[in-house]
């Protein structure tokens, strides 16, 4: 029934052929050949030769209740998930074979990268933010909305999915000296990317290229109103709706309220989320550890498998810090994390994210050697 196998059909290398027929074409932002859609092997080679040709290989772009919008080289289509799963278990980015004819999914790709966090509340499912992502946007603004215990936590997400980070400092156009912000940004991790700009200036946005070329997908993520969709309009001359431009408007709502995936003018895709209000992270103590990996590895040679580290005998973290090989500041970020459950909440009446005041209590019990 097949005329060719269909990982022959979508190999990459086929396809660069296509794209260099089609050159005249590529130059506008709404052809699609699947490598435009950020195709590769990856997911081609995921694909065995027996399967019917007419499931098409598409990109989720937006996720609702009941149905899903994705992308395909023939253009956009409406999806639904099969009987026994939900629009839940997708992500935007995710990409999935369908009967183009039905909207029927069929089966969702391996993820090259994924983005989880709990639900809000005591809910303990996990919630997908994105999936097959290069970068991570963690979006912040020269104001209130910088928050160190944040970044660390959206750094942390970014680590446990390895995907790259950037913070993106906006609003540099507000005040005296935005270098200063820079610098605290940066102060954070010794090789941390950190890009302070004006979105309203098409020069400096073009700092953030680089990561928004043809065949790569960035998400972004951040509180309400930072300007992510700014940021997203910017960079793709869409029109998504931003919030007012006084910071009291936008406080206790979300401007956009999905999340949803769009082609950028340098080629590649960005997926723009809603404001996060709070963020329980997904098996975060690994990202954690990996962010502060100094500190972790310190921390497992502490004499007492639970150590405190405050008065303990053989604290390994307390020896360090004394003959100043790790910062005490450094630290308290990586305790405070894991104190705080891997969990920040932006109280609704809250202008800015405050740490939960949950401490975690001391164990009247006897150390464990390890
Ligand atoms: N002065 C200044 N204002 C900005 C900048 N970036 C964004 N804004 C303004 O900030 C407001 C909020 O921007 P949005 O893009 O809607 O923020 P958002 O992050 O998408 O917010 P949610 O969708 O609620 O998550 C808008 O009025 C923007 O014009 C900037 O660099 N400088
Ligand atoms: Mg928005
Ligand atoms: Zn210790």
């Amino acid at each position: 029934m097949l005329q060719y196998p269909l990982r022959m059909k979508l190999s990459a290398s086929s396809l660069i052929n296509r794209r260099q027929e089609r050159t005249e074409e590529i130059v506008t932002v709404n052809i699609q050949t699947l490598m435009d859609l950020g195709w590769s092997d990856f997911y081609a080679q995921q694909i065995a030769s027996d399967e019917a040709d007419q499931i098409v290989p598409m990109r989720i772009s937006t996720v609702h209740r009941v149905n899903m919008n994705a992308l395909a080289e023939d253009g956009a289509h409406t999806l639904l998930p099969q009987v026994h799963q939900s629009t839940g278990d997708f992500a935007v980015g995710d990409w999935v074979l369908a009967d183009p004819k039905t909207g029927q999914v069929l089966r969702t790709l391996e993820r090259k990268s994924v983005l989880k966090r709990y639900a809000s509340g005591s809910d303990s499912r996990s919630q997908l933010i994105a999936a097959n992502i290069d970068t991570l946007f963690i979006v912040t603004s020269c104001n209130d909305d910088f928050k160190v215990e944040w970044i660390d936590l959206f750094l942390a997400l970014a680590h446990d999915a390895e995907v790259y980070p950037v913070v993106v400092l906006t609003k540099t156009d507000t005040v005296h000296n935005p270098n200063d912000w820079i610098s605290r940004a940066k102060a954070l991790s010794p090789s941390l990317e950190v890009i302070g700009l004006d979105t309203a200036d098409a020069l400096q946005l073009t700092r953030l290229e680089e990561w928004c070329q043809s065949g790569k997908t960035v998400a972004m993520v951040g509180s309400s109103g930072v300007g992510k969709s700014t940021l997203l309009n910017e960079l793709s001359g869409l029109s998504q709706a931003t919030g007012e431009l006084s910071s009291k408007v936008v406080q206790g709502r979300h401007t956009t309220t999905t999340r949803s995936l769009h082609r950028v003018k340098a080629g590649g895709w960005i997926i723009d989320t809603p404001g996060i209000r709070g963020l329980r992270l997904y098996d975060g103590a690994r990202g954690i550890d990996s962010l502060f990996n100094d500190v972790a590895d310190l921390a497992n040679q502490c004499h007492f498998r639970d150590c405190s580290h405050e008065n303990e005998p053989g604290c390994a973290i307390q020896a360090a810090i004394s003959n100043g090989t790790i910062d005490i500041e450094r630290f308290n970020r990586w305790q405070k994390l894991h104190q705080n459950g891997l969990q920040l909440q932006k109280r609704s009446h809250e202008a800015t994210p405050s740490l939960g005041d949950q401490k975690r209590k001391k164990k009247p019990t006897q150390k464990k050697r390890r």
